[in-house]
């Protein structure tokens, strides 16, 4: 028997009502996520900090997504932390230092059957929140996209890349991942997140530092290949000594190639540091070295590494946490 107030697929199978994603973060990929999944026509909100980010969100009339010379507003609905409407999906965007707390502002509000997606670079905040929330299954994202604003409210969507997605406790595919498809966000269920996360870290940790203290593009990299290669000899030590062999697998291939085919590029820490703003390196070099602090496993390299990049961060009146 057919219900006809239900909506249908073409194979006449009830469809499952679209879940709507709630983006924490309105930022680079918070916006790019929230206008691509808008565009297929999936039900979006945004979650802004507070009411005068809401007034100028409203003032702007919608999200602008720029894609090469396309650019096309999308009027997604917004909302405050403190509004009290159920969430059954969030998919979290804050930098990784800000995730914690900001999921801590809108638990209340989390359905016991949510399901939070974790897009933050490096390793440590998805645990933070994950312990935050154990009741509530986290999945955890790694993404290459590259975004940024161009002012507010907008974004250049500036790389195209893949993003894994994976539940650190082994748990079954998500549900919703043909919503990514039709979204046209490329992407691929891990069952290995974590060793994905770390060989990202590892990457970022023996490019993004050294590009931030020689100030130089990635390519730059090539004049210091002795260095490059000692940090990737000793986190390659170090993944296998955490448990993450696969992730060390020809590491310091891939960093030089990496360190090649964005040599034009400047490395995100680098963006980062030359526009005044906080750098994740707690969540990335940091949690290198305290990974190792904690399992008495030396790193000297690396610890003086994290040293010269901290006392770097501080010299410019940046937060070296
Ligand atoms: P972003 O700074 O552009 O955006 C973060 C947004 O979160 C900001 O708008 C900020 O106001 C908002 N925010 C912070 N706390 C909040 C709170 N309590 N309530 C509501 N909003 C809050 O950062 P981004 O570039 O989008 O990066 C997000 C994460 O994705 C980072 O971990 C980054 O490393 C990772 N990432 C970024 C890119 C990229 O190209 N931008 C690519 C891959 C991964
Ligand atoms: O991810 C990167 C970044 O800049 O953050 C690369 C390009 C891999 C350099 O580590």
């Amino acid at each position: 028997m057919r219900n006809s107030a239900l909506p249908h697929t073409h194979s006449d199978v009830p469809a499952r009502a679209s879940t709507t994603w709630h983006v924490l973060g309105a930022g680079s990929m918070g916006m790019l996520w929230a206008t691509r999944l808008a565009r297929a026509g999936l039900p979006v909100k945004l979650i802004v900090r507070n009411c005068e980010r809401l007034q100028a969100y409203k003032a702007a009339r919608g999200l602008t997504l720029i894609e090469g010379e396309e650019s096309q507003k999308w009027n997604i609905r917004a909302q405050i932390p403190e509004n009290g409407e159920p969430i059954q999906r969030l998919l979290v965007t804050c930098k990784a230092y800000d995730a914690q707390q900001a999921v801590a502002q809108i638990a209340a509000r989390l359905t016991p059957d949510a399901e939070i997606i974790l897009l933050q670079n490096g390793l440590g905040s998805q645990q933070a929140v994950a312990a935050l929330v154990p009741h509530i299954r986290c999945i955890f994202a790694s993404s290459t996209e590259g975004a940024f604003r161009d002012g507010d409210w907008r974004v250049v969507f500036a790389g195209r890349g893949h993003t894994w997605l994976g539940d650190a406790d082994q748990g079954t595919i998500a549900q919703w991942l043909d919503e990514l498809q039709r979204s046209g966000i490329d992407h691929e269920w891990s069952p290995n997140i974590l060793s994905r996360l770390w060989r990202k870290l590892a990457l970022n940790c023996a490019i993004n530092p050294l590009t931030v203290l020689y100030d130089c593009r990635n390519g730059g990299l090539q004049a210091h290949s002795a260095e490059v290669h000692t940090l990737c000899a000793e986190l390659s030590a170090l993944l296998e000594h955490c448990g993450q062999a696969g992730a060390a697998v020809g590491l310091a291939t891939e960093v030089d190639r990496v360190i090649r085919a964005t040599a034009n590029n400047y490395s995100s820490m680098h963006q980062d540091v030359a526009h005044g703003r906080r750098t994740e390196i707690s969540y990335l070099l940091g949690y290198a070295c305290e990974a190792a602090r904690s399992s008495q496993f030396a790193v000297p390299h690396l610890q003086h590494l994290h040293q010269r990049l901290t006392e770097h961060l501080q010299q410019r009146g940046l937060p070296c946490n």
